[in-house]
């Protein structure tokens, strides 16, 4: 701990120093979307002397408890057998450990089992029916995650026979009728009509940065609606939901999980930073990187580098031309909410 405060807190004061007037934009809170509350929690929480990690869970775990957009925490996005299931992540950037869930079930608060998991095992992704129980035994509370609404969008669903859902190459044909599936002829599709569903999900990814530039990044969905039971999205992988390095910045991502995972762009972000690109140029980067093989996609990010610059940007696709998410720091002092056109 010691070692790690005397490599970063030099080059953060050699940074700022740097800065036009010296000036510094810390403390730093961004998130994705306009998830206020989130933004509000997660400041005040670095206002009272809290850490950024700290800031991150407490941001995070406002939405869970508001069901932001109903895409974050309990009641959201039911799977193909109507249960809700959480992903989420945390990372400290001065000793780079992670702590992540994935297919979270019957736990309210997965952003907490993700802290959890980085401070309580040497492990750092737990997942499904055994990171529950994992839970349980660290005090968390096991209850229902369904509520009415879920409960309304599973049936409205059944009854438009299980449409849209995320199935392909399988029989009876996906896109007219529900399951049980099982291995079909392969059929090409409409890239857009498949992911029609993903457009209206907006998970919270957040990076936080204290008056002393340590940096933390953390994410918490509940993915997409109907997706395949047992389906992870990017949200709890370290490097594509989210990624925080000290002595370089963070970066969060919201959008279709499955096709920007296999990216990593959050990490690819952070490494633009910490060789010189301003965090727009390194969010847009990691944006380009994707559309080149994904035009159509949904998605967006949030970057901050070291200093508490930051930046954001999304693919302009059906559904997003502008992308908004807020950010709180010293200027502000308070959430202001940001907007950045897609590209
Ligand atoms: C996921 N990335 O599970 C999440 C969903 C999301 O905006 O962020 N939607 O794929």
């Amino acid at each position: 701990m010691l070692a790690s405060l005397l490599l970063i807190l030099p080059l953060t004061l050699l940074l700022l120093l740097l800065l036009p007037g010296g000036q510094s934009s810390l403390p730093l809170v961004i998130n994705t979307w306009p998830f206020k509350n989130a933004t509000a929690a997660a400041w005040s929480a670095l206002q009272s002397g809290g850490s950024a990690l700290d800031a991150v869970e407490r941001g995070c775990a406002r939405c869970q408890m508001e069901q932001c957009d109903g895409s974050v925490g309990y009641g959201g996005s039911p799977d193909e057998s109507g249960e809700t299931t959480l992903d989420a992540m945390i990372m400290n950037g001065d000793t780079m450990e992670v702590g992540a869930v994935a297919d979270l079930r019957r736990i309210k608060n997965a952003i907490g089992v993700a802290r959890a998991v980085m401070e309580r095992t040497d492990h750092t992704l737990l997942v499904g029916e055994s990171a529950s129980v994992f839970a349980e035994n660290m005090g968390f509370i096991a209850e229902d995650l369904t509520t009415n609404k879920s409960v309304n969008i599973f049936s409205q669903w059944l009854k438009g026979n299980c449409q849209p859902n995320y199935r392909k190459n399988v029989s009876p044909d996906p896109s007219e009728s529900c399951g049980p599936y099982k291995p079909g002829a392969t059929v090409r599709r409409n890239e857009r009509a498949r992911r029609a569903n993903t457009r209206s999900h907006d998970t919270i990814g957040m990076v936080a940065l204290d008056r002393d530039g340590h940096m933390a990044a953390g994410t918490s969905t509940n993915g997409l609606t109907h997706k395949v039971p047992g389906r992870v999205g990017d949200s709890p992988i370290v490097g594509a939901g989210a990624y925080a390095d000290s002595s370089a910045g963070g970066a969060a991502a919201t959008g279709d999980g499955d096709l920007m995972m296999r990216f990593l762009p959050s990490y690819l972000a952070v490494e633009l930073m910490r060789a010189g690109a301003d965090p727009s140029a390194a969010c847009e980067t990691a944006i380009s990187r994707i559309k080149r093989h994904y035009s159509e996609f949904f998605g967006a990010i949030v970057c901050a580098n070291a200093t508490g610059h930051y930046g954001a940007a999304c693919n302009k696709a059906s559904g997003l031309s502008q992308f908004h998410y807020m950010v709180s720091n010293s200027e502000s002092g308070s959430p202001v909410l940001k907007s950045v056109d897609c590209f």
